[in-house]
């Protein structure tokens, strides 16, 4: 069989023509992928026998040639008398929204390794086309049968149009984050999906589609544990989103999509404690989010509590040996670094798809609109409330004391009786906590709620028609109220 190779990404291919090299005749492949091969004893020769040209335009120009095309493009053996291939592999130049300049982006948008990966993929009744190094195993295994059946040649030539598709629509999106220009179309495709045991509930169907690059919770690493189900990856993404919110070492204990229990302190094993302990009832069973490498006594610490799932930048091997004793217990390794695209969610008939909400303020940002302020101490208390809040299912009221949340009150349809949950999950703890709202005060009522539950301070965006009213009752009772400036809605 002849092969054409122009791979960017050379892992694995070595290995893979030495499994298949019985079946080979001929290996044409352009300049670095040549160069890389040239040790394997293989019949191999450079595109530009075929083209007649070496690189052009200092590599612009490798493969795109008629004669070529035509060993891609033939429908029957007998046409024309150039080399015909039956065998592609491509990958492409790694385009990477995160490029830091326009002209690398440019440079790396590849031409020909598209258009002759698309069309090897328009012949799959004669070719096969690689286009992932992932694919390789199960393609010696194919090719050393020695018949390539057309349903895996077309289900190789389907990967390869969405890969395609996929790079594209990066493309759109890295030349419109470098630009600041709005995309006039936002292409999402190209995730791989993968079946889920069963969605939200057992009678349904569910998914994850992981992207590429791929960052956070969707593509990290299970290091213990039975499969993920829908409900835990739900839930590990917020509390990822929310640990992300902290720069120091926090951990965070998340139930139901919503914090159960936050804690901040530099002490990691402290930290662990105190979120738990701010609402052990909610925590069992819970997801716990930990910003810093889970240590052996953190693992210790976590040992006599049932957690479902378990994410951390990092694990101690010790740590691990632990963990690794509860055999349910789901340890995840994620990449620690956020995720700037858009978000997407569906709605029927349609989707709708926003920017990431980013809560972070810090304290100069904040403005005081009571005659009374608060001390240091209060201040870094509202925002860490604050961050809580941001990250708590609206409506919500977060209650906090010493960096740890006392009261959550989440997902509520009125303002006030979040504040009335808040109040009754801190019970006496309530006592000098501060509050902290999503969205601003309709009315003065949740004022009175923090008041006789003995808050000291308060935070929220401001905003309301209400707004002088509300700063008049909190000016009554001597609370400190600052103002964000932002809302941190989150339905
Ligand atoms: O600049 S290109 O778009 N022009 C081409 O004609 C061309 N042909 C293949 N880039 C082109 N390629 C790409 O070169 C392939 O997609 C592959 O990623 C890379 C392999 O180059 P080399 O074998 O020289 O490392």
């Amino acid at each position: 069989m002849n092969f054409l190779i122009s791979v960017y990404d050379k892992t694995g291919l070595a290995e893979f023509l030495k499994k298949v090299r019985g079946h080979i005749d001929v290996v044409y492949a352009t300049s670095g992928t040549y160069r890389s091969l040239k040790d394997l004893g293989l019949n191999l020769h450079e595109t530009s026998e075929i083209t007649g040209f070496d690189d052009l335009l200092g590599g612009r120009v490798k493969t795109l040639h008629p004669v070529l095309y035509a060993g891609l493009l033939y429908r029957d053996r007998n046409e024309g008398n150039q080399v015909k291939f039956d065998v592609v592999i491509s990958n492409l130049y790694p385009f990477s929204v995160d490029m830091k300049t326009e002209d690398e982006m440019i440079e790396n948008i590849d031409i020909g390794g598209v258009s002759l990966t698309r069309a090897a993929a328009k012949n799959y009744r004669n070719i096969l086309v690689l286009t992932s190094p992932e694919d390789y195993a199960t393609a010696a295994d194919v090719i050393n049968s020695g018949n390539i059946p057309e349903d895996y040649r077309k289900r190789m030539a389907m990967k390869a149009f969405i890969r395609m598709a996929e790079y594209d629509a990066r493309i759109n999106e890295g030349l419109s984050r470098i630009s600041g220009l709005a995309s006039d179309s936002y292409v999402a495709i190209g995730y791989n999906g993968e079946k889920l045991r069963y969605g939200e509930n057992p009678d349904q169907a569910g998914y994850l589609f992981t992207s590429d690059p791929s960052v956070g919770v969707a593509a990290s690493e299970k290091l213990n544990g039975k499969e993920l189900s829908y409900n835990n990856i739900l839930d590990a993404d917020s509390a990822f989103e929310t640990a992300l919110e902290f720069d120091d070492p926090a951990v965070i204990v998340m139930k139901h999509n919503t914090p159960s229990g936050v804690a901040q302190d530099n002490d990691i094993v402290a930290a662990f404690r105190k979120a738990w302990d701010a609402d052990p009832e909610s925590a069992y069973g819970s997801v716990i989010a930990v910003n810093r490498k889970v240590t052996e006594d953190l693992a210790a610490a976590m040992k006599p509590y049932f957690i479902e799932v378990l994410l951390a930048p990092d694990y101690d091997e010790k740590a691990l040996d632990l963990l690794r004793k509860k055999k349910n217990l789901r340890v995840l390794k994620v990449r620690w670094q956020r995720d700037d695209r858009l978000r997407i969610r569906s709605v029927s008939g349609g989707f709708l798809a926003q920017t990431p909400m980013r809560a972070s303020i810090d304290a100069s940002s904040l403005r005081l609109v009571t005659e009374k302020g608060a001390d240091e101490k209060t201040v870094q208390d509202l925002l860490f409330a604050w961050k809580v809040v941001a990250r708590s299912r609206s409506n919500s009221i977060v209650f906090a004391k010493d960096l740890v949340t006392t009261g959550i009150g989440a997902g509520q349809t009125s303002r006030v009786e979040a504040a009335r949950i808040a109040a009754q999950r801190a019970g006496d703890r309530s006592r000098g906590s501060v509050m902290a709202s999503d969205a601003f005060f309709p009315f003065p009522d949740s004022i009175d709620v923090a008041a006789s539950a003995g808050i000291k301070a308060i935070i929220q965006p401001g905003g309301s028609i209400r707004d002088d009213e509300v700063i008049k009752r909190c000016n009554e009772l001597g609370i400190p109220m600052y103002f964000t400036g932002k809302r941190v809605f989150l339905h």
